[in-house]
This record gives C-alpha cells, structure tokens and sequence, in this order.
C-alpha cells in the first residue's frame, strides 16, 4: 500500500497538521530526487537535508506574498548555497509564486510550474541548475559561486536599515523586514563570507540571519580534511549572535531559532544546523557522493519508501501539500501584504514626497531635476585629475538623487568618493541613515555588498584602485549577470601613480573588465567626459558600469575646439578631425592617452597630415551603436590607424586592424616617476607621430 507520511494514500481521514508538516516537507525533498533524477545532474542531497529548515522558514515564518514576490517590504531569502536550488523551486512552486516581468508588472502565471521542475537544468526551463535573478521572479540573488549570497545580504541588510531609517516615520514602519541566508561550509570558507561577516558584525546588523548547514561534508569528503575551526567562536568573535539547533528535522527547535532571531537586537544571527546531507537516502545520507549526484532509481525508491512516500510516483504533489502552503504562507501573507497596502495608502497622503520617493526607488527611476546640477569643466591645458572631477559630479548627483549612496574600501581620500554636502553623513552601527559607506579593507565585500544593495533598488557604488579591482571581480561579475546598475569607481587607473609601481600599476584590468558581458567599462578623457559618463550611467536600470579615472590631473579640452563632450554617449566620437573630415590617418585613445593623441595631432596636422582623433572612453557602448554610426568614426577605408592606451594591447586588433598599431603595455609597468614611464614605455606626442607617419609610409622604420 502507498503511503504518504504514514497515511494512507486515498484514506478519508484528515491529516493532522504535523502530518501535513512532514508531507510538504518530504514533498520539497522529492521534488528535488526527482527533478535531479531526471535532469540526470545536479545536487538533491542538500534539498533533503534542508527541506524542514526551508519548509518553516516559508511556510511558518517569512512574509512573502506568493502573489506579489517583489513587494518592497518582504522577507528577503537568499540560498547562498546555490548548488541546492532545488529547494528554491520546490517552495517557489509550493507556494504558487506567480511571476513578475523586467518592468515589474505582475503576471498571471506562475513563477516555478512544475512542467519547469520537470525539466530542471535544461533549456529555458525557469528551474535552472543554480538561482539566478532575473531569470525567475522569487530569486532575491543569482547564487552559485559559494560566499557571494551571504555577502550579497549583508547589503541587503543594510539597504534595510538605511530605507527605514530614511522613509519610516512614528506609526508607519514601511520598512521593517528581515534578511534570511542558508550557507553550507563552502561559504564559511570562502573569504567574502568572512569579510562580510566582520563587516556585519561591526555594523550591529539585527535584521540579518545565516543559517549554517553544518553537515561536515563538500564534494572531496569530509570536512575533517579542510575544515575544522570553532566556527562559533569565529561569529561570537564578529560580534554575532550564535545559536544551534541540533537536529535539522526538529522544526519546532527551527521555528524557535528563528523566533529569538527576530528577538535579538544590535547583532545579526548565525544559527548553527547540524544536518545530514542526503537524509533518508539508506546508501548516500551522509556521503559526499550526495552532493552532487542523481541518487539512482533504485535509491531513489529506497528513500521514498524511507519517507513512507509512494515509491514509483513521480513529480507527485499532494493536494493536501497546495493546501497546507495555501493556508500558511498564502495566507499570511497577502494579509501582511494588504495591511502594508492600507499602510502604505495614509503614508502617501502624510507624506507625498516621501511616498514618490519610494515609487521611483522600485523602478530604478530617478528624480525631476537629478542632472541640474551637474558641473561644466571650462578649458584649462592644467586640468584636473579624473578622480577630482569625479568627486565633484558624484557629490552633485547624489546631493539630487537621495538614494545614491556608496563607499570606498579605505580609499575614499585617494578615490575621491566621499560625500561632503551637508547632512551626507556616515553609515554608522546604531546611525544608518549616512550615505558614506565605509567597507575597510574589503574590496570582496564591497562589491558584493553594492549589488546586495542594488538588489534592494538603492543605486549604489563602490570604489578603490583599479589595480585592486580584481580583488572585487566576481561580485562585479555578478552584477552583470543579474543586470544591477551598480556603479564601480576605480581610480589610479594605469601608470598615474608612477613610484608605487607595477603592484599599484593596471595592465590587463581594462581588458579583463571589457570582456565582461554587461559591464558597462568607461575610461573618460577630461573632466566633461566623466560628467557624460555620470550622466550615461545615471541612467541605466540594468546594467553595472566601472568607470576607470586617472589620478593625476589631465587637460580639460577645449570643446569649442574639439568636440563636444556628449559624444561620450556614443562610446566613441571624432574628437578633433582632418581638414574636409578626411582623414588619412585615425588616432585613437582613451582616458590620459587621448591628450597625448591631440598634441600629436596637432602636429602631424601642421606638417600637413590629414589625421583625425577619435576618443573612445567606451568600447562597451561604441558596440551598441549602428553600423553606420561607427564606421563614420572610423571610416573602413581609412586602415592607417593607431590605438593609444596605457594598458594591455589586448583586443585592440578590432579597431586598428590587421595593418594598424598599439602603443600599450606588453609587460608590467615599473616604479618611478610618471615622466619617466611614458617615456620608457612610448607614451609621448612624438612617439604618436612617429607611429602615424610610419603607417603611412612617410618616414622609415627606426
Ligand atoms: C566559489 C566556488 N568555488 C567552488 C564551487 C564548486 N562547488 C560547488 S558546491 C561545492 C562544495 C560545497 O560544499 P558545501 O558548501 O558544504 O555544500 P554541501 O555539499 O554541504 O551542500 C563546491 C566546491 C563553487 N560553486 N563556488
Ligand atoms: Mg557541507
């Protein structure tokens, strides 16, 4: 006889509600079997073991609305663990989330069917093989590179705290919700977990909570080869509260944990689960073989029958399941949810402005007015540093776009990031409402904490040398592909701070961060080009963008004789041209290089050469634009042409062509002064010209 949770299939009698509890909790776990049965890849031992963990935590706990998953004052719930998505689905689905469009429209059908479990981890199914935002509406954060999720929440968490401080008001808590992590040991040992860790700790962030799926096991065994420190008291040592539960099956000692969670002020929570991977799997529970591994039909009727669930059924979910979700959190919920509304609706008419503040934040939309004020640089052969006239354009903007906060990991005197207008403020534990982040010595955590801060619709930056960028890399990686509009200022962008030398020198991060797909790269060439690369990525609402400043000061061109700045938008534009707009030879630069291509310019032009200069502080935008548009700038016939660029070499080959050149780097830099490198590495005027005649034949080779 089949038998679901003791009780016979079919049987007249209803389910007590512990047995209702344990049918969608064995419901969640085979679900997972299956669907990784199926898909013949992927990690059901995870889902087994977290299923009650997951279970109460949305049925019992979290306030989601299934019908509206983006509501702004939602639990957030991030599976760190991205591996174990199947958990995700299962409770997706469950709980008849419905979906939500790119425009945040609500949509009829449902965000997880279980025709997409059924086709986990193939084509366009929305169960894919890790969670991945954007692509299924109840994914708060694209998971799967272990440590970015739990990074991610504490910015998150933060988002929490500075929202409420700013909108809420006596009587109308609009934002008060809670952040839940589930990790595993991977992310208790990546360095961005630790560093966002300290960093929560610091911040006295209570709204937060980790759960450790504490299972002694990752994929080459036991944890006893890698891992064996008092991982409690490492959090205690953060300044965390710590709590345990012992047996991951106990969901009233869960419900519990989760309760004094809620009740712990001016620290965040880590709760230790001791867990067995793979439970009730007769032959896998715990192995490392059930990490990563379809269980085998047989086994897979094994753990089913363990589970007193009927042993050949399939993808099979009891009504009495869709019910039991129903009644919880399909419940609990939209009744959350509609009293918010109701809350919501005298909120708007106390505070109207308040009010459209926050429906422009939850459609990335910025305010009237928000450019007004930004600065026009007047022609000055001294100039001004990149970074300088960023600081003015930062500080402008976010003096009109409230919600424009961020920080820099130590460097805010040098990156020039810091908020100075009155009442900007710092983020301080106890005092959220400051716009200057300060993240220490954490470039990691800093760029997942931005996107874990963009995910909460605040427009957010982060900053630090570029040469260090690498230290941030996978969490910029993770903006573009959940398509956040984060912003990344990176100054000392190539040889600027010559003495440092080749450890402080960028070489390949211009070319690295151009390959990334979605990031928007800019390297401007005087202050009005990083004013129009401010004003491009203000207005972006899915895509990250890095910007790369000089440190030392660069000419501001003078724009009634050179083109107009606005070109930057375009990612490349004729900066200065031949006579008749026919040229014979095209240079082309970005950031400190292009000053160095117009006084070449200047003089090939007085001896008569038909050269033209393109400024291109964006391949990434240039690639957007027509066909048209971009062999106008770089005319097809025109093959004599030259790149200058203080950096790698790499890729510049789709611009100057088979019979072009690059003046870049092939090697690391070195330490001295900045004179002394352009000479040494052939980044002056006369270096250009010499070049440029050459790919003319005008003068022999040296
Ligand atoms: C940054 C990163 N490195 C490596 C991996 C590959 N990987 C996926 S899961 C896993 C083991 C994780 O162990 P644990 O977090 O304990 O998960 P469990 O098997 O217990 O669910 C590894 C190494 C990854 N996803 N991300
Ligand atoms: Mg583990």
């Amino acid at each position: 006889m089949n038998t679901i949770a003791g009780t016979a299939v079919g049987s007249l009698q209803p389910l007590t509600n512990a047995q209702l509890d344990q049918l969608s909790i064995n419901c969640i776990r085979t679900l997972s079997i299956d669907a990784v049965q199926q898909a013949k890849s992927g990690h059901p031992g995870t889902p087994m073991a977290l299923a009650p963990l997951v279970y109460t935590l949305w049925n019992r706990v979290m306030r989601f609305d299934p019908q509206d998953p983006i509501w702004p004052n939602r639990d957030r719930f991030v599976l760190s663990n991205g591996h174990a998505s199947m958990l995700l689905w299962s409770v997706l689905h469950l709980t008849g989330t419905r979906a939500v469009n790119a425009e945040y429209e609500r949509l009829g059908q449902p965000a997880v069917s279980l025709d997409d479990i059924r086709r986990f981890r193939q084509l366009d199914s929305k169960a894919p093989g890790h969670p991945e935002y954007h692509w299924v509406s109840g994914v708060e954060a694209t998971t799967g590179p272990l440590g970015q999720g739990i990074a991610m929440s504490v910015g998150m968490a933060i988002a929490q705290k500075w929202l409420a401080n700013r909108y809420n008001r006596p009587g109308f808590e609009i934002f008060d919700y809670n952040i839940y992590a589930v990790c595993g040991d991977g992310c208790m040992m990546e360095g961005v977990g630790s560093e966002t860790a300290s960093l929560a700790g610091h911040l006295a962030l209570d709204n937060l909570c980790w759960i450790y799926d504490n299972n002694h096991i990752t994929i080459e065994g036991s944890t006893r080869i890698t891992f064996t420190e008092d991982i409690a008291a490492r959090f205690l040592g953060y300044g965390w509260n710590v709590l345990r539960i012992g047996d991951a099956n106990d969901i009233d000692l869960i419900e519990r944990a989760l309760d004094m969670f809620r009740k712990t002020k001016g620290r965040p929570t880590f709760i230790i689960l001791d867990s067995h991977i793979g439970y009730g799997s007769p032959h896998r529970q715990d192995t490392a073989a059930a990490h990563g591994e379809p269980l085998g039909e047989e086994e897979v009727r094994l753990t089913k029958r363990d589970y007193g669930w009927p042993e050949n059924a399939k993808f099979l979910v009891p009504d009495a399941v869709r019910d039991h979700f129903a009644a919880g959190v399909g419940t609990r919920g939209p009744q959350a949810h509609g009293r918010w509304t109701e809350l919501f609706t005298a909120y708007r008419s106390a505070y109207p402005k308040l009010a459209t503040e926050i429906d422009l934040i939850q459609r990335r939309e910025l305010p009237a007015g928000w450019d007004a004020s930004l600065p026009i640089f007047s022609a000055d052969s001294k100039g001004i540093a990149g970074r300088d006239a960023s600081g003015k354009v930062l500080n402008a903007l976010a003096q009109n776009i409230p919600w424009l906060l961020g920080g820099s990991a130590d460097l805010g005197p040098s990156n020039k990031t810091t908020l100075t207008f009155e009442g900007a403020g710092d983020f301080e534990p106890g005092a959220p409402g400051g716009r200057n982040l300060h993240f220490g010595i954490r470039e990691h955590a800093m760029a997942a904490i931005v996107n874990g801060l963009s995910l909460s619709k605040l427009r957010a930056f982060g900053a630090t040398f570029f040469v260090f960028g690498d230290y941030a890399r996978p969490a910029i990686r993770r903006s573009a592909l959940m398509e956040l509009p984060t912003i990344f200022v990176f100054t000392h962008d190539a040889m600027g701070d010559g003495e440092d030398g080749p450890t402080h020198q960028p070489v390949e991060q211009l070319a690295s961060f151009r390959a990334i797909p979605g990031l928007v790269m800019l390297r401007p060439a005087d202050a009005n080009e990083v004013v129009e690369a401010y004003r491009y990525i203000a207005k972006l609402r899915h895509q990250p963008a890095a910007l790369a400043l000089s440190r030392q000061p660069l000419p501001t061109l003078d724009r009634t004789k050179y083109a107009a700045a606005s070109g930057l938008a375009r990612g490349a534009y004729v900066l200065a041209d031949a006579p008749g707009s026919n040229p014979e030879v095209i240079l082309i630069g970005s950031g400190s290089e292009v000053s160095l291509c117009i006084d070449a310019h200047e003089e090939l032009v007085a001896e008569g050469i038909r050269s033209r200069v393109v400024s291109m502080p964006s391949w990434d935008i240039f690639e957007q634009q027509a066909p048209e548009y971009q062999d106008s700038v770089l005319p097809p016939g025109v093959t004599a042409r030259l790149a200058v660029e203080q950096a790698s070499t790499l890729g510049w080959e789709r611009y100057v062509g088979r019979s072009g050149r690059v003046i870049g780097m092939k090697t690391f830099g070195a330490s001295a002064p900045l004179k002394e490198l352009q000479r040494k590495f052939g980044f002056e005027p006369e270096r250009v010209t010499e070049i440029a005649k050459e790919l003319l034949g005008k003068t022999s080779r040296r």
